[in-house]
């Protein structure tokens, strides 16, 4: 598996007549590119694929992590001597004359580093290059996919009995979250939203004290991390009766995102895919307040490539995984957003997350 990725990466040097590939992983950047070329989770380091051996310079506190999860590379112990010096000594011997960067982690100061490090070297940038790879999964990573949304979905249903009139936001989604922890998620997949009443109106609500109440919409958007990879899900719930004005919103979401779910295949563009979403919402007169797109690539990041959205005119590969995620936000009134993972093949869609039911679901 990483071999074929090094495989891909050592093309791409080819075509460029690079004689090594760069990528900087930063306390900050928390970028997964260093662990999909490598298998090495941890954080600080820089990888460095040449035409022959892929290295990885990390400092004491992970020695022992790379050797249990990085059979593979040759590893360069940081204190022994500064990266700079080692990179430079590299180039030296092995008579670099180009390299490319990893153009969307690599922050401006490593790049000033191998600048000054790497004179009379061309250091070119690859925008993007591996977020591209990575946009088309292998079996496995489908499966990593499909486990972490296993996770969550029996998290989420031990959830929705445990749920009380009076709670607060903030508590639901730490109960939600330890959940998906005891469920078996290495960790939570980003801030678990909880957003209830008036708050489900904004899209990226964060919890807050406020106390769920009868008559509301409550929203949930969470995702559980497995192996690396992560899962996506939204469901909004009802708290006891709704109002018809309330159960229209719902029955407009569910169609529209229904109606993706059934046209989501490989060959289709991200700009065709949110339009039979956004078709449905118009029809029922609520194309206004559908905020964002209806959905975007998920791996080991909750957002990638491909990009479902009027923006993407490109056909969606076979291989990508992808969210369906249709809303509807009414300021004052609140919202709905119902969102599935979906693995993408040439005749249709598997969906990851159909463990747990889009009919509407009253607590
Ligand atoms: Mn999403």
């Amino acid at each position: 598996m990483i071999q074929s990725r090094l495989a891909r990466v050592r093309r791409l040097m080819h075509t460029e007549r690079a004689d090594a590939f760069f990528v900087f992983n930063n306390e900050e950047s928390g970028q997964p590119g260093t662990r999909y070329l490598s298998g090495f989770s941890g954080s600080a380091s820089v990888l460095a694929v040449t035409r022959r051996i892929c290295f990885l310079m990390t400092d004491g506190r992970y020695f022992e992590q790379v050797a249990l999860e990085a059979p593979g590379v040759i590893l360069v112990r940081l204190g022994e001597q500064p990266v700079g010096e080692w990179i430079s000594n590299l180039a030296k011997k092995e008579h670099w004359k180009r390299v490319l960067v990893d153009g969307i982690v690599t922050s401006a100061a490593d790049f000033a580093l191998l600048k000054k490090r790497l004179r009379g070297v061309n250091i070119s940038v690859a925008p993007g290059f591996l977020q591209q790879i990575r946009t088309v999964k292998e079996t496995d990573e489908v499966k990593n996919i499909g486990r972490a949304a296993k996770i969550a979905a029996g998290a989420f249903h031990k959830f929705l009995k445990t749920i009380k009139i009076g709670e607060t936001e903030k508590l639901l989604a730490a109960r939600l979250d330890f959940f998906m922890k005891e469920c078996g998620a290495e960790r939570i997949a980003f801030d678990t939203i909880v957003a209830s009443g008036a708050n489900g109106a904004r899209p990226h609500a964060q919890p807050t004290d406020k106390k769920i109440k009868k008559g509301e919409f409550i929203t949930f958007d969470f995702g559980a991390v497995y192996h690396g990879y992560a899962c996506d899900i939204t469901r909004t719930a009802a708290l006891g009766r709704i109002s018809p004005a309330l159960r229209s919103l719902y029955e407009a979401v569910r169609a529209a995102q229904r109606a993706g779910c059934l046209a989501a295949r490989a060959g289709i563009t991200g700009a065709a895919l949110d339009e039979v979403c956004r078709a449905v919402l118009r029809e029922h007169g609520y194309e206004d307040y559908f905020l964002h797109s209806t959905g975007h690539g998920l791996g080991m990041e909750v957002h990638e490539l491909p990009i479902v959205s009027r923006a993407n005119s490109k056909k969606l590969p076979a291989g990508s995984v992808i969210t369906c995620e249709p809303g509807v936000y009414v300021a004052g009134l609140g919202g709905v957003r119902i969102e599935d993972d979906l693995a993408l093949t040439k005749t249709g869609a598997k969906n990851l997350t159909r463990m747990i039911t889009t009919d509407l679901i009253t607590i």
